[in-house]
């Protein structure tokens, strides 16, 4: 009898958490063991306050978390770690030569620039690097963030780099190795070859051996250490098996259908909008809208753009907090269903949101600027802002298909955003396309199918495992309405 247990780690931008998975080949059960808190860590650096990752602290967490799980399910045979993408730590002798940076901190634009004019200077422009790997400009993607080390002389002190995921496994198993969907958003991966691309990395004047060999979801990376073993008491031998590492990739795994015919918002605290297609699509066309293809679990492509997400109503729930305003959103987003009257519609993907810090005034900033209606309450705030989401996904929705040619006609709405009636109403009514909402714990659920299909308790394509979470975590529905006062 194939059926099994493993244990996902699946770390946000906002919080991590540990689940379980039991799996058979017509069973899916997913249940959370620990839950901690995850952000920036704001850290002096010469006068200027840098962004970092706690990431020993996160080490810690998921360390506990797995003593949680061992000691709730015994039988656990295979761990498996998926987080955000682009960032990574640089060691040395297997050792951090620093903390990690949060892809929020603000070297990445000026790091851009210089990058792009470095590319320039050797003949490269940003056309030639959209067809090299075929990534939509994020003023963070790693190749930027390490042109940034360069300058600092980090560089010059690391022989490694390790993406967050691959760092984590190191910890827990001891090989150094590089998933391939998280490598993919390195913007150093080629985007038709998919390995580490030497002509760029030259071109950029990176240092190659820092990139470790690279491996696909669903191969054994190891087992865990034993000094691990014994401070999480595992019974037996568990395997460190790698999964879409980067946490959209094991999201787009549970779209819980087997249909050709849908699209994808992954909504957390980025919203991913986009399809799932067998090869890229680079065209002059995609790179202007900012389309990205990222590497998919089974060699398919994320082609998709990045959108805002929640990020702007969590950052203006911390904002109003920090001013004594006690917020709690079941009440809000009930106020912001109930406003009535024209409130603005921002361009949700302005950089100018991207830092954190307060919220409610850039958004008021910006629309003051652009005689847009401006938010007062945070009743209006609320209700603009995910107005303006479900605009942008409507809008990114329907570049997807044109960019792409892949015809769309139902959008899954997954990860914590799901929960948000009012946003999957929204979007469904602004894209004119019916929104199946769920599963809430998408990532950990994909995350989860791949390390079981490679222990064999489940088999077969991504379809036959999507169609196991369509029959398992049945999605509400929510229809276009007539009108846009829904
Ligand atoms: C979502 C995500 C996005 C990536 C952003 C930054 O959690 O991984 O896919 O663009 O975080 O890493």
């Amino acid at each position: 009898h194939p059926a099994g247990t493993v244990a996902a780690v699946d770390l946000g931008a906002t919080s991590g958490r540990v689940m379980l998975g039991h799996v058979a080949p017509n069973e899916l059960r997913i249940t959370s063991v620990a839950r901690f808190a995850n952000g920036p860590l704001q850290l002096n650096e010469n006068g200027r306050p840098a962004l970092h990752w706690n990431i020993v602290e996160l080490y810690r967490n998921v360390v506990a978390g797995l003593a949680t799980a061992v000691a709730a399910a015994p039988d656990i045979r295979s761990v498996g770690v998926d987080s955000w993408a682009v960032d990574y730590a640089l060691m040395r002798g297997g050792r951090l030569t620093q903390l990690p940076y949060h892809y929020r901190d603000a070297r990445c634009l000026p790091a851009s620039d210089q990058a792009h004019s470095r590319l320039a200077a050797t003949g490269f422009t940003a056309a030639d690097l959209y067809a090299a790997n075929g990534l939509q400009f994020l003023p963070f993607n790693s190749l930027y963030q390490l042109e940034a080390d360069g300058v600092s002389g980090s560089l010059e002190t690391a022989d490694t780099l390790l993406l967050i995921p691959d760092l984590l496994n190191y910890w827990l198993s001891g090989a150094v190795v590089a998933e391939r969907t998280n490598a993919s958003t390195t913007g150093l991966l080629g985007v038709h070859s998919r390995t580490w691309d030497d002509d760029l990395i030259t071109r950029l004047g990176l240092p190659a051996q820092l990139l470790p060999p690279l491996i696909d979801a669903g191969e054994p990376i190891g087992t865990l250490l034993p000094s691990v073993a014994s401070e999480i008491q595992a019974p037996g031998e568990i395997t460190v098996t790698a999964v879409g590492s980067h946490d959209t990739a094991s999201a787009v795994v549970a779209v819980p259908s087997d249909r050709d015919d849908c699209a994808y918002i992954s909504c957390g605290t980025w919203a991913l909008v986009g399809v799932e297609l067998n090869s890229p699509v680079v065209s002059d066309s995609a790179r202007l809208a900012n389309f990205t293809n990222e590497g998919g679990v089974d060699g398919r492509v994320r082609f998709l753009h990045n959108v805002m997400g929640l990020w702007l109503l969590s950052e203006s729930v911390r904002t109003w907090e920090r001013e004594g305003l006690p917020i709690d959103l079941t009440e809000l987003l009930a106020q912001a269903a109930a406003v009535r009257g024209q409130v603005a519609v921002f361009d949700a993907d302005d950089p100018c949101f991207l830092s954190p810090g307060d919220m409610p005034s850039r958004i008021a900033t910006y629309c003051r600027e652009r005689d847009l209606p401006v938010p007062r309450t945070p009743a209006e705030f609320t209700r603009s802002i995910l107005e303006s989401l479900a605009d942008a996904f409507a809008r990114g929705i329907a570049q997807a298909e044109d960019l792409s040619g892949h015809p769309i006609s139902v959008i899954h709405l997954m990860g914590g955003g799901s929960q948000n009636r009012l946003l999957c109403q929204l979007t469904a009514t602004r894209s004119g396309l019916p929104v199946l909402a769920g599963p809430v714990e998408a990532t950990a659920i994909g995350n989860v199918l791949v390390q079981a299909r490679t222990a064999g308790m489940v088999t077969g394509s991504l379809e036959s495992l999507r169609s196991l979470v369509a029959r398992t975590f049945e999605p509400i529905r929510y229809e276009p309405a007539r009108s846009m006062a829904q």
